[in-house]
């Protein structure tokens, strides 16, 4: 397989509802997009950076850079026997694992494209529908968070998940279990806490949560350890697992119960399947993390969750909550019973709509084979 040509495009797209974490409100969505084209045919792969460096230290102009200036010189043109080369062929780039995984996502879906099989098949998936679960993000008040859950709730979801940080937490928290009873509840504070909040998050422990997501520091592993053996509340890691590595020392340290895999995090899906087998041998359950992909981002989500240890309802919902009209048409939706059906078409197996990607472009350049500096051109 060869990678022929690869653009990359800026979009912005506007959320149907604005969503906050506890680093930031947003009402629009800007990302990259990438498009590859091999043997006669397109690919993509959508990066999770965003505007700023709030959630991770990359944005879209870090990623933007780093795949012009590093990656495509690196997989333009390059025979490769298969997409799981790919991670290992950009080993002399530091971190940047958003951009990194843009790329090899993009590659998977050409390979999975050129042997006209979904990527459900090449990653080795065992399902074929997946279990939906929703975040929802920090309310202006609790009674709009009910009604949020309740809305949520009717659609099917088969878990919810509720923001949290300091000042928006057990009251968060209670108001659900007391409106909605024993829902499959879990909280995600996004690294808002320290250690010195151990004996606060432990009033958590009476509610029943099946976890807590990334409570302490974005790149910590000791203090969570710590703080695990003062929780009954399985803690959920999200942030700080960057890598494979990460995740074993984390494992070992008993920093965590769960892991939340996010492609996007640990540079593609071929580190993601290492992280999702190294979970499994551990009997650690993961899930499938979110990022407010468009429907593009979203189907490739998809087919990654159905590897056997993604035992948990993933941050993966339906499309339409966040993007009306998406890059898709039709739109991913969740069936009655909280699950969604995995594409059976090649690759991403969805289908794109060229004309929405053109409108919401802000930024586009492209690169060819063989890569010299005077072929690259740039420019809309
Ligand atoms: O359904 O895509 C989704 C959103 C899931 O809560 C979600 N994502 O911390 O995991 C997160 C959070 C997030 C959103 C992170 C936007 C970064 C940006």
């Amino acid at each position: 397989m060869q990678i022929e040509r690869l653009e990359l495009r800026l979009l912005k797209l506007p959320l149907v509802q604005f969503f906050e974490t506890s680093f930031s409100r947003v009402v629009e969505k800007q990302f990259l997009l990438v498009t590859l084209e091999g043997g006669g045919l397109t690919a993509y792969g959508e990066c999770v950076a965003d505007v700023d460096p709030y959630y991770s230290s990359e944005t879209n102009d870090t990623a933007w850079h780093v795949i012009s200036a590093f990656i495509a010189p690196r997989v333009l043109g390059v025979e490769l026997a298969h997409p799981r080369e790919v991670f290992p062929a950009l080993k002399a780039i530091r971190g940047h694992n958003m951009a990194k995984a843009a790329v090899e996502m993009a590659a998977w879906d050409l390979y999975a494209r050129q042997q006209g099989q979904p990527l459900t098949r090449v990653l080795g998936g065992t399902r074929d529908r997946i279990a939906s679960g929703v975040s929802i993000g920090i309310q202006d008040s609790l009674d709009q968070l009910a009604r949020k859950v309740e809305h949520e709730l009717a659609a099917g979801y088969q878990r919810i998940k509720i923001k949290i940080k300091p000042g928006w937490d057990v009251a968060a928290v209670e108001t659900v279990r007391a409106r909605f009873g024993s829902v499959p509840l879990m909280v995600d504070a996004n690294a808002a806490y320290t250690l010195a909040d151990a004996a606060h998050l432990a009033a958590l422990d009476r509610y029943g949560l099946t976890m807590i997501e990334q409570p302490l520091d974005y790149d910590d592993i000791a203090d969570h350890a710590a703080l695990q053996r003062q929780l009954a509340t399985p803690i959920c890691l999200d942030e700080s697992i960057k890598s494979v590595h990460a995740a074993e020392q984390a494992i070992a340290a008993g920093a965590c119960r769960i892991i939340n895999i996010k492609p996007g995090r640990v540079g593609g899906y071929a580190e993601s399947i290492r992280l999702h087998d190294l979970c499994a041998r551990h009997g650690i359950p993961v899930w499938h993390g979110g990022m407010l992909e468009s429907g593009i981002g979203r189907a490739a989500n998809i087919h990654l969750a159905t590897l056997e240890n993604f035992s948990l309802p993933g941050d993966i919902a339906a499309s339409q909550r966040y993007f009306n009209p998406d890059l898709i048409d039709p739109p991913i939706v969740v069936d009655a019973d909280g699950t969604i059906a995995v594409p059976q078409e090649p690759g991403l197996g969805v289908s794109i709509v060229p004309d929405r990607i053109d409108r919401a472009t802000l930024r586009r350049a492209v690169f060819v084979a063989p890569l010299a500096s005077s072929a690259v051109s740039r420019g809309v």
